[in-house]
C-alpha cells in the first residue's frame, strides 16, 4: 500500500493507523499546490480531486476521502479493534464521529489554512464554529472515555486528534475544555502517533 500525503494535513490520520497496522506501507508526500507528487507525478493522474490523502492498494486501486480510508485500513485486522464490526451500533456511532469530523470540524479549519486572508469577523464566526463543536467532543468524551467510542482507540480518535491538533496552528485555545486537552495529549502519546508526527517534520525527535 502507499499513502500519498502532505506534511501535518488531514493524510496524518490515514498515516497514523497505517502505522497502527502490521503491514508494510510506503508514503509518497504530495504538493497539492502544484499538482506534483515527490517523485515528480502528475497528481491529477492519481487522484483528480487534487487532495491528499490518497491510499493506492497492491493491486493498483486507488481510494480517496479520509472517511473511506480509514475505514478501509481499520477493518483491516479486526484484532486492532480500530473499527467496530459492521451491523453494530457501534459501526454506526463511527460513522456518525467520522461525518462531524469530516463535514462540520475538519471543514471549519479549513478557511484558515487557505491561501485567501481572513477577517477578523470571519475568523471570529470560525471559531464560534469550532467551539461549538469542541463542546460536543466535551460532551462526547464525558460520556466516552477515554476515547470517543469507549475503551478502544479507534480510526476516528485518529482524525480527530489530527484536527484538534491544529488549533495549535491557528492559535485556538483549547484550555477551556480541559478534558478534550487530555484527550490529545493522550493520543500525542501513541508510538503510532509519536512515528507519524516525527516522519511529517512535526516532531523533531523519534521518542517511540
Ligand atoms: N473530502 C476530502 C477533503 C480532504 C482535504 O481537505 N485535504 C486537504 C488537506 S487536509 C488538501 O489536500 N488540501 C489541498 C488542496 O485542496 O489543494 C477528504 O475527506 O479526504
Amino acid at each position: 500500500m502507499k499513502l500519498y500525503f502532505k506534511p501535518g494535513a488531514c493524510s496524518m490520520a490515514s498515516h497514523i493507523v497505517l502505522n497502527e497496522l502490521k503491514e508494510s506501507f510506503e508514503l509518497e508526500s504530495v504538493n497539492t499546490e502544484q499538482g506534483v507528487t515527490d517523485s515528480g507525478a502528475d497528481y491529477k493522474q492519481i487522484n483528480p480531486k487534487g487532495y491528499v490523502p490518497t491510499l493506492r492498494l497492491e493491486a493498483g486501486e486507488l481510494i480517496t476521502e479520509n472517511i473511506a480510508i480509514l475505514q478501509y485500513l481499520g477493518d483491516k485486522d479486526p484484532q486492532n479493534k480500530l473499527t467496530p464490526q459492521y451491523s453494530s451500533t457501534g459501526r454506526i456511532r463511527l460513522l456518525e464521529l467520522l461525518s462531524f469530523a469530516s463535514s462540520e470540524l475538519h471543514k471549519t479549519f479549513s478557511p484558515f489554512f487557505s491561501s485567501v486572508e481572513m477577517d477578523e469577523k470571519a475568523r471570529a464566526s470560525a471559531e464560534s464554529k469550532i467551539a461549538t463543536r469542541v463542546d460536543f467532543i466535551n460532551d462526547r468524551l464525558e460520556q466516552n472515555s477515554p476515547y470517543l467510542l469507549g475503551e478502544n482507540f479507534s480510526v476516528a480518535d485518529a482524525y480527530f486528534f489530527v484536527i484538534l491538533n491544529w488549533s495549535g496552528f491557528i492559535n485556538f485555545d483549547l484550555s477551556p475544555w480541559p478534558r478534550v486537552q487530555s484527550y490529545v495529549a493522550r493520543i500525542k502519546s501513541r508510538p503510532s502517533v509519536i512515528k507519524a508526527m516525527t516522519r511529517e517534520g512535526l516532531i523533531a525527535t523519534e521518542a517511540a
